[in-house]
């Protein structure tokens, strides 16, 4: 147990960052002994290599190293600073810091999300199912900390040009295809900000909430996400799991936290630390959340997920605007689109580099090419079509 987990007082932003200290040393200390991190390989039929697939299915997560070369990690900096810059200048405005119309006034789906700094928006709640029961601990912010800072960006692929390539990035979607088959779907996407010293927690959960009690409940059932790192995902603002969970059904995190004494630093997780341009992959069942960023380092995650196709179709959609609308053949196919045109997109971009191939679309190639046409018909407000379970 740390030194917060004897506190019943909200800490500073300082008392926070110092308590967490040796509870952030143990973790990568274990993390460090899990084997799950290196290089992307691949194996000779050019599937992910077994060795990490065995680590992944054994841990539930696993850390890419060196994923985005130096130039595709500075166009995607780049285009999320933009898309920052053109946020709201507060919740609910019209224009930015500089007067323009802020970016996706006309987007179907709200792309920017605030809260206030340090708080922990979700824990607690009835957003997303209710799926994260308790609360964080939530720091006093410093002084001169704003009233409200980003939390989520949503509509990367519509909004910025280096994300939707990233989608068809042919070493990330050979993953998805070793993982979930080849006609493998999309699930959702929203880029994760930890703003230095301010950065909103993300209270304990596990992430599906279809499958639970199914028959064929598995492991693998609600897929994964993946996490592009901008920035050094650290100690004190990375993503946290707790090793194996995914393959223990439902977890009881409420009363796992009072066993606890009521702190959030749970006994046996681990950090995701990376540096930029890692990539982790993290089974969505696994138990795992992210603490109050109380440290000096900005973390920028770009997450996007995918699916099993069985695990989709036929099921009704949960965890977005449209709940409960019903993810049909149809459905499936326009939001997939999306990963058709991404790849394409990335290969005008960079034509030597060998595209993925993407089963379901293999007979729609020539008619699946991006341009200012397929981008509206397809891409423009695709994430009300969100294969969310
Ligand atoms: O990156 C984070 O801080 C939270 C990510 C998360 O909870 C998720 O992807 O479900």
């Amino acid at each position: 147990m740390d030194d917060l987990a004897m506190t019943s007082f909200e800490p500073t932003r300082a008392e926070h960052a110092a308590g967490m200290e040796s509870y952030r040393r143990e973790g990568e200390r274990c993390a460090r002994q899990l084997g799950n991190r290196g290089p992307i390989r691949f194996d000779a039929e050019g599937k992910l290599h077994p060795e990490i697939l065995a680590a992944y299915w054994e841990h539930g997560f696993y850390v890419f190293e060196g994923v985005t070369g130096p130039d595709e990690l500075a166009e995607l900096q780049d285009d999320v600073r933009e898309m920052m810059a053109r946020a709201p200048v507060r919740p609910g405005a019209e224009v930015d810091t500089m007067g323009r119309p802020a970016l996706g006034r006309d987007y179907a789906r709200e792309p920017y999300t605030f809260c206030k700094p340090l708080s922990d928006p979700y824990g607690g709640t009835n957003i997303h199912s209710g799926r994260h029961p308790t609360k964080m601990t939530e720091p006093v912010p410093d002084a001169e900390a704003p009233e409200f800072a980003l939390y989520q960006l949503r509509g990367m692929c519509q909004a910025m040009p280096a994300a939707l390539r990233l989608y068809g990035h042919p070493h990330l979607l050979t993953i998805a295809e070793t993982i979930n088959g080849q006609d493998f779907v999309p699930f959702n996407d929203v880029i994760f900000v930890k703003p230095a010293g301010m950065g909103a927690s993300v209270s304990w959960h596990q992430d599906g909430v279809t499958h639970w009690n199914a028959p064929n409940w598995d492991e693998g059932i609600h897929g994964f996400n993946f996490q592009v790192q901008l920035y050094p995902s650290t100690l004190g603002n990375c993503l946290w799991v707790l090793p194996g969970t995914h393959k223990k059904g439902r977890i009881d995190i409420k009363a796992l936290v009072e066993k606890n004494g009521g702190s959030d630093c749970l006994p046996g997780a681990v950090p995701m630390f990376c540096n930029a341009g890692d990539v982790t992959l993290t089974n969505r069942q696994i138990l795992h959340g992210s603490f109050a960023n109380s440290s000096p380092d900005l973390r920028i995650s770009i997450t996007f997920g995918f699916h099993r196709r069985s695990s989709v179709l036929g099921q009704t959609a949960k965890l977005s605007v449209e709940s409960n609308a019903v993810l049909d053949e149809r459905r499936i196919f326009e939001r997939a689109a999306v990963i058709a045109l991404a790849i394409d997109a990335r290969h005008q971009h960079s034509p030597n580099e060998t595209p993925y191939r993407y089963e379901p679309f293999a007979e729609h190639e020539d008619e699946f090419q991006f341009s200012a046409a397929t981008f509206d018909r397809w891409i423009r407000d695709y994430n009300t079509k969100d294969l969310a379970i």
